[in-house]
């Protein structure tokens, strides 16, 4: 059943009143629908998990951008994990050698934090001021999501999108990993799989989320970033290139002599990480365990899992959406 979206209600009103009251209201306007044993509920046309659309707002109602932060931006399983540990080592190679980096001894997650997942998630305001520039979030937000600022400062943002067939067979696995492995009644494959086709899924629909940010990029390729899983395992080095003179850190040509940009590939590559202790042991803010972030990182892996009905099923789908918008998937 369809319940009417309130999409004028403004987040500053929502988040703004301690009672709770107006976020209970907004909450009762929302359509809403289990997914994966977890209510999920569609706020501005975008499929939320309820307990992110408090920060989702906080983010929105609080969140100042500076023209130097940098914020990237991903569908979940689409290569946050790496995109993160990229952008961190880009930024930091002046502060860190490549062999003293953070990155080996924590969880690219712990370095880079989610603004709706992270920062927003623990405090309505917290001080952000004092993180010294170039500040790095990243978010699974949709575009138009994004708090204000974001899109009205000169701070840059890179999104990074992934074939949805290998989206969606790496959201399952990890949907079926992620309670430690023990949830009892994890979410079917096939199950998923409809509700996927309809758009129903963590910051779904995948379409608008992709489309959102393809649009966004064609209109101020300056602002925004595109880039493709797939292009960043086909060819590392012009992609590490590319990021580096986005943000804003081009690589100097000695840099580039030392092998600077191998050395940032090579520690950011899935066989580096998935490799680490870190990436290995204990787990995350009690919530997940790092070697989740690190399954087979392959492009192609869907064929080992998805019937030719459902591959049929999504590959028309994806071309009834993405047709005209000059976007193409390598699968
Ligand atoms: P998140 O959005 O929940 O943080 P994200 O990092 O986007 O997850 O996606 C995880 C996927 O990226 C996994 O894909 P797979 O299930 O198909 O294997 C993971 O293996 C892959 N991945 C993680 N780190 C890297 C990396 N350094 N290089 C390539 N792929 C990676």
């Amino acid at each position: 059943m369809e319940k009417k979206q309130d999409l004028e209600c403004s987040s500053a009103e929502v988040v703004d009143n301690s009672s709770n009251d107006k976020f209970q209201e907004l909450l009762q306007t929302l359509e809403q629908v289990i997914w994966d044993g977890v209510p999920l509920v569609k706020y501005a046309g975008c499929w939320l998990q309820v307990n992110h659309l408090r920060p989702v707002l906080s983010s929105q109602k609080h969140f100042k951008a500076k023209d130097t932060d940098i914020i990237l931006s991903t569908m979940p399983k689409s290569g946050t994990t790496w995109l993160k540990a990229l952008t961190f080592s880009i930024a930091n190679r002046n502060v860190f050698p490549i062999d003293q980096s953070p990155l080996l001894t924590s969880n690219p997650h712990m370095l880079v934090s989610f603004l709706e997942l992270n920062v927003y998630w623990k405090q309505d305001n917290p001080n952000l001021e004092n993180i010294p520039s170039p500040r790095i979030f990243s978010t699974h937000m949709h575009f138009k999501l994004l708090p204000d600022s974001i899109r009205e400062s000169n701070c840059k943002i890179i999104y990074i999108c992934r074939n949805p067939l290998d989206q969606f067979v790496s959201l399952i696995h990890f949907l079926s990993q992620k309670n430690f492995g023990k949830d009892p009644d994890p979410i079917a494959i096939d199950e998923a799989f409809d509700m996927y086709r309809q758009g129903i899924h963590a910051f779904g629909p995948f379409w608008d989320h992709i489309l959102g940010y393809w649009n966004a990029y064609l209109e101020n390729p300056r602002k925004v970033l595109f880039l493709k899983y797939e292009d960043l395992k086909e060819d590392i080095t012009s992609q590490v290139k590319k990021i580096a003179e986005f943000m804003g850190f081009p690589f100097s040509q000695e840099e580039e002599e030392q092998g600077l940009i191998d050395q940032i590939s090579g520690l950011c590559s899935f066989e580096t990480l998935s490799n680490l202790a870190v990436n290995n042991t204990g787990n995350m803010e009690g919530r997940v365990k790092p070697n989740l972030f690190f399954r087979k990182g392959q492009v192609g892996d869907w064929t080992n899992y998805l019937t030719p009905a459902m591959t049929e099923r999504i590959k028309k789908l994806m071309d009834s959406k993405f047709e005209g918008s000059g976007l193409r998937f390598k699968t």
